[in-house]
């Protein structure tokens, strides 16, 4: 598994401060009433560096500057001014992108390969396609003169960080909104240099507010009375006490949360290639991945090639340093996800389910955990209900159809699904079956700034991307 390491691409790209304050009205300030947190590197347990950890009055403070800028400023601003702003911000992220992916991969522990080819470049292209509706707003179909909300507070979770924050922040702005985000506890330093990279675009001071902290930073935002809309993407718990505290209140609610999907192989598809888009659908970023691929079901009549196939391939995965550009899978982004998939996998043995890993050293320092499937899998397993968040697949099995689509939408969430079939028709028949935002075929893990992207059932409401997205931030 480790017969060759390249050098890795240079942590010296990124200049990373000792200590970072919270980003409100255009510079970064000390918190008045929070503390300060650390921040590690999840493959080395290296502390990176500390931030603050904003409580109930920078919030507070937040939320003023977001509400003075979107009056004074950003709301009477011309679409096509506002444009420019999320143009240059889009080019200063592709000229900066060698440094935001590295940092990406410190902080978060993703493979470079992942950061630099995919998180980055689909950060840069939400930047550049909302800020060409930025000036279009009354053509976006949405009536003659559609309106901003106000001021947006935006939670956000580890796994993608930056691409999370895009999501929330490009098209917030382009429809006029001010914004105050709080990135999660354990990754936060990319979205500090977007503080900076907003600075460099001369953004007017207000628009964007970044406020680092924990739970208790992002329960302040979301119960502000001053803010008008609350947009939050990480777990069906979390998202549960969210609609909770802002139910009666005049602000608007998107959720994002959790997802089990279901990849669905036939026994008409070409076998190598779906089962690289398994590998994808659950290994890609550790399957950090709300929409990945954890449950696969295979037809009955292909299960013994597609597992052999599959074990052949996780055997060629290499586990390791982020920052190794042949890396596949890289560090589990903290001690708390780690020992949350440590503790399903026990359950998924103890249950019944056998379990198989690749043979696979792990590095002392850190925290690892080896691409694992679990084969003998029945609907009532923990491990085919619950969100793992991990690299761990549940492999299921069907016979027709039908019973395909029974399983698949047997889960209370329903973010998305995968399909692996030559048969055009039956794509459509069972597309149209399967409670899922976005349904694959012939592929997985697909991202693109204009297609909308959401859940149904637990998985939360509201879409992101696409002109979809942006209604979430307009009143219509
Ligand atoms: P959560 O624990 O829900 O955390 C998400 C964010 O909310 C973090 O910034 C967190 O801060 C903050 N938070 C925690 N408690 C809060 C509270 N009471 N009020 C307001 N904010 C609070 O999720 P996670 O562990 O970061 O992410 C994993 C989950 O997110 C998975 O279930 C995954 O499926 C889901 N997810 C969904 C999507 C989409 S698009 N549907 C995308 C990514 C992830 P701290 O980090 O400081 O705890």
């Amino acid at each position: 598994m480790f017969e060759y390491a390249p050098a890795p691409e240079s942590r010296s790209v990124v200049d990373i401060k000792p200590s970072y304050g919270l980003f409100i009205n255009g510079e970064f300030v000390d918190p008045g009433d929070g503390g300060m947190i650390k921040t590690v590197n999840p493959a080395s347990e290296e502390v990176l560096a500390e931030v603050a950890e904003a409580g109930a009055q920078d919030v507070d403070r937040a939320v003023r500057a977001a509400r003075q800028a979107y009056e004074q400023v950003w709301g009477p601003m011309p679409g096509r001014d506002r444009a420019k702003y999320l143009y240059r911000i889009a080019r200063i992220i592709q000229e900066r992108g060698r440094e935001l992916a590295v940092l990406e991969s410190l902080d978060n522990g993703k493979p470079i390969r992942e950061s630099r080819d995919v998180d980055i470049p689909l950060v840069a292209a939400h930047f550049f396609y909302y800020a060409g509706w930025a000036d279009k707003l009354p053509y976006a179909g949405f009536g003659p003169n559609p309106q901003p909300l106000g001021v947006a507070g935006q939670v956000i979770p580890w796994n993608f960080p930056l691409l999370m924050l895009a999501w929330k922040i490009a098209p917030a702005l382009a429809a006029g909104n001010t914004v105050v985000l709080k990135p999660a506890e354990t990754t936060p330093l990319t979205a500090l240099l977007f503080a900076e990279i907003c600075q460099q675009a001369d953004l007017p001071p207000g628009v964007v507010n970044i406020v680092t902290g924990a739970g208790a930073t992002g329960q302040a935002l979301v119960s502000h009375d001053g803010i008008d809309k609350v947009a939050f993407t990480g777990s069906t718990e979390v998202g549960r006490a969210i609609a909770r505290a802002v139910a009666g209140t005049r602000k608007k609610l998107t959720l994002e949360l959790g997802g089990k999907a279901a990849n669905i192989v036939f026994d008409d598809a070409p076998i190598d290639q779906a089962v690289e888009g398994i590998v994808n659908g659950i290994f890609f970023n550790q399957g950090h991945v709300c929409c990945a691929g954890s449950r696969l079901l295979v037809q009955e009549s292909v299960y013994e090639p597609v597992l052999e196939s599959l074990k052949r391939r996780m055997a060629r995965l290499r586990v390791g340093d982020p920052l190794d550009k042949n890396t596949d899978i890289g560090a589990i982004n903290s001690a708390a996800q780690l020992d949350r998939i440590r503790t399903l996998s026990e359950i998924g043995s103890a249950e019944g389910a056998e379990r198989w890993s690749p043979p696979c050293e792990l590095p002392e320092q850190g925290f690892w955990f080896a691409p694992t499937i679990f084969t003998g899998v029945t609907q009532a397993h923990r491990i085919a209900r619950e969100e793992i968040f991990g690299p761990v697949l549940s492999v299921l099995t069907f016979r027709t159809p039908a019973e395909a689509v029974e399983k698949a939408n047997n889960t209370p969430y329903g973010l998305s699904a995968g399909i692996w079939t030559e048969k055009g028709s039956r794509i459509l028949w069972m597309a149209d079956r399967l409670r899922a935002g976005v349904v694959w075929a012939n592929t997985f893990n697909k991202f693109d700034p204009t297609s909308p992207f959401g859940g149904y059932k637990e998985s939360g409401y509201g879409r992101e991307g696409g002109r979809h997205g942006l209604e979430a931030y307009l009143d219509v």
